[in-house]
């Protein structure tokens, strides 16, 4: 019997719940000290395992995919996102390629909203002035931020995610103001009230906060450029729980320097876990280390599915979460 349970790479240390069950139903390779893998250690890793299991911190490019040996036939990413894996690549060599979504939108979307919240109303600054030991007591011109209430939201991507930062912000008193590739259904947009616009530079130059929820493609990468960013209010402010390389972190960190934006908040890095030395300067900016979907029940759900992916995959069926299907 063990010798027919598929060789599957686990990349970096998963919930024990997870890593347990995979034990029992798979020939299952675990990353005890959860060191992020260097390109060699991948390749050493597709050379045998009949199933890989990556995260973000993994980039399985072509050099890497190139090395795969005949049995690699799944990668069952844990996670949505799948920018770190070359998809067009793995198709050309017949590997189907599975992610985890809907399962982290909402812990997502709480901490978006977190952002939101946190950088108008100064929260970590305020958090740095108690533990600084300065705190002289109350005064009615200190620590003054913005109001959120009535203010205009203008998410950058209507998917499940900036849906759900859009339910949550009309509880805040925000009001809606969205731009995707296609206009989202009219039943949904009523019952945001949100306004759609298909022009992304018309709705920079009217936002106060905007809220980054698209996936980062090759379409996407710096889709807010220093030209679009340059559009931006300068009372606005900009949060982004997506993916760094969706906004030119240089540019953004000039702005933020000369106080051409109000501030921002910010989950994603464009060089993780580099982050560019001007934004950890700022007082007016909040810097959290990709932790927005970071929730023990949302990491056992996406190991859930991690594994009901493979499973279905290994028993001869389509997995459910196909991103790529493979072509032979
Ligand atoms: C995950 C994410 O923590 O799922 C995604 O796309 O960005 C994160 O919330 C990470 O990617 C897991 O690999």
């Amino acid at each position: 019997m063990a010798q027919n349970k598929p060789a599957v790479v686990v990349t970096r240390r998963l919930p024990d719940v997870i890593e347990t069950r995979m034990m029992e139903l798979f020939d299952a390779r675990l990353n005890l000290d959860d060191h992020a893998m260097s390109q060699s250690e991948l390749i050493e890793a597709v050379k045998t395992a009949e199933v890989l299991v990556p995260t973000v911190t993994d980039r399985i490019d072509a050099g890497v995919l190139s090395q795969a040996g005949e049995k690699l036939r799944l990668i069952a990413s844990f996670g949505t996102g799948v920018d770190h894996i070359d998809l067009k690549t793995a198709r050309q060599r017949g590997i189907t390629v599975t992610n985890t979504p809907g399962v982290l939108t909402e812990d997502t979307a709480d901490m978006t909203m977190a952002l939101i919240l946190a950088v108008p109303r100064r929260l970590a600054e305020g958090e740095r002035l108690i533990r600084s030991g300065d705190w002289t007591g109350w005064s009615p011109t200190s620590m003054l931020g913005h109001r959120i209430w009535g203010k205009r939201l203008g998410i950058v991507g209507m998917g499940r995610i900036g849906t759900a930062v859009a339910r949550r912000a009309r509880g805040f008193g925000l009001s809606i103001h969205y731009h995707n590739r296609r206009r989202v259904h009219a039943e949904l947009e009523a019952e945001l009230e949100a306004t759609y616009w298909e022009s992304l530079d018309q709705m920079l130059a009217r936002m106060d906060i905007i809220s980054v929820n698209c996936p980062h493609t090759p379409a996407t990468y710096h889709l807010l450029s220093a030209r679009r960013l340059k559009l931006l209010p300068p009372q606005a402010y900009i949060v982004n729980t997506s993916r760094g390389e969706v906004i030119d972190e240089n540019a953004l960190a000039r702005m933020v320097e000369k106080g051409e934006i109000a501030g921002a908040g910010l989950d994603v890095f464009e060089h993780e876990p580099a982050v560019s030395p001007k934004l950890l300067q700022a007082e007016n900016v909040v810097l959290l280390p990709h932790m927005g979907s970071a929730t023990i029940e949302g990491r056992i759900a996406m190991g859930e599915k991690v594994i009901i992916n493979i499973k279905t995959f290994v028993d001869g069926h389509t997995p459910p979460d196909r991103v790529v299907e493979a072509m032979f």
